[in-house]
């Protein structure tokens, strides 16, 4: 590495990738600032990580200050952010407990989620954050919502097919959704059909299937009676569903760590990675050897060399 980084400064930095609130955040981020190499190499990284530093301190200061929220902001965790979208009752609390080991309050009446709840859902070694949002209805959808939305990298969106107006709660999410200025048709959007455990549930779902909204991906679910197979299949169908692929870097002579995989969109190159890896190896990458199925083991590959899912990288700068 160029800037002769520690073993210290490269665990800190995985705790602060994979730190679950702020204030394990500063307290990676201070030993990150305690343990980096001093020296002109990494002066850009050193000024990168007190402006992460003051940021963090505003956000706490900001929390302390309001008491009473207005807007909310999910700290992204994991490799991507998926907004559970949905009218109220739908079950999307319901859900979120069954991917994850949130405890989000469920219950027959609307509006029992107040608060943005997110949760974990890991898929073999890719952790995928769900965040499990307040009803999307004309009545009342919390003014904070849209921009959650708008934010994630892509929808779960909740149809229940308990429900006989089905096909208006569909609309009706959908033009809140429009009027607020969240453009649905451009993001990623996977359809979960809830309920299918109801009586009816088949002849909605062939319904729903005949619209504009059988375009999206769907997958049908039980969230309240899901066996363990059920939510294992529906896990990798959001994996599947996301189009990403996991790489692993490694140093020369060492093993890679597979439990810490970089998640990228399918399609990337060894410099999109790079990229992720550290800003400074864009402009410094000299090659990159590549193990992967199909490949000679450690073979040379050019900066747009197109990487997949499973693949070693080691760069040399
Ligand atoms: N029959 C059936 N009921 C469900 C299912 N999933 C959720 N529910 C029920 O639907 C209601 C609303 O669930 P909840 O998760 O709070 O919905 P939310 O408002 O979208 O968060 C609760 O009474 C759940 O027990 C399901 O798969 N089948
Ligand atoms: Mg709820």
């Amino acid at each position: 590495m160029p800037a002769n980084l520690t073993p210290q400064y490269i665990e800190a930095e995985k705790r602060f990738k994979h730190a679950g609130s702020v204030e394990e955040k500063i307290a990676a981020l201070e030993e990150m600032m305690a343990t980096i190499p001093k020296h002109k190499g990494t002066e850009k990284l050193q000024a990168d990580l007190k402006k992460k530093m003051s940021a963090l301190r505003k956000e706490t200061e900001h929390q302390k200050k309001s008491g009473r929220r207005d807007s909310f902001l999910v700290e992204r965790e994991g490799a991507r952010q998926l907004a559970m979208v949905g009218a109220p009752n739908s079950g999307k609390s319901c859900l979120l407990r069954a991917l994850t080991n949130a405890c989000p309050e469920v219950a027959e009446y609307p509006y029992t989620t107040r608060i943005p709840i997110p949760g974990m859902l890991v898929y073999e070694n890719v952790r995928l954050q769900l965040v499990d949002l307040p009803p999307i209805s004309r009545e009342y959808t919390e003014p904070w919502v849209p921009q959650i939305i708008r934010n994630a990298d892509a929808v779960l969106w909740i149809v229940d097919l308990s429900d006989d107006d089905v096909l208006e709660r569909l609309e009706e999410t959908s033009a809140v959704l429009t009027a607020t200025h969240v453009d649905i048709q451009t993001m990623k959007v996977l359809v979960a059909a809830n309920k299918k455990d109801s009586r009816g549930a088949d002849d909605r779902l062939a319904v729903v299937k005949e619209t504009r909204y059988g375009r999206f991906p769907l997958i049908t679910i039980s969230a309240a009676a899901a066996s363990a197979e059920e939510i294992a299949e529906f896990k990798r169908v959001v994996y599947d569903f996301l189009n990403v692929v996991r790489v692993y870097t490694k140093a020369p002579g060492k093993k890679p760590d597979f439990t810490d995989p970089y998640v990228v969109a399918r399609g990337s190159t060894v410099l999109d990675v790079a990229e992720k890896v550290h800003r400074d190896f864009v402009a410094n990458l000299k090659y990159a050897r590549i193990w992967g199925e199909g490949k000679t083991d450690g073979i040379m590959v050019p900066r747009d060399f197109v990487i997949d899912d499973g693949d070693v990288l080691e760069l040399h700068v």
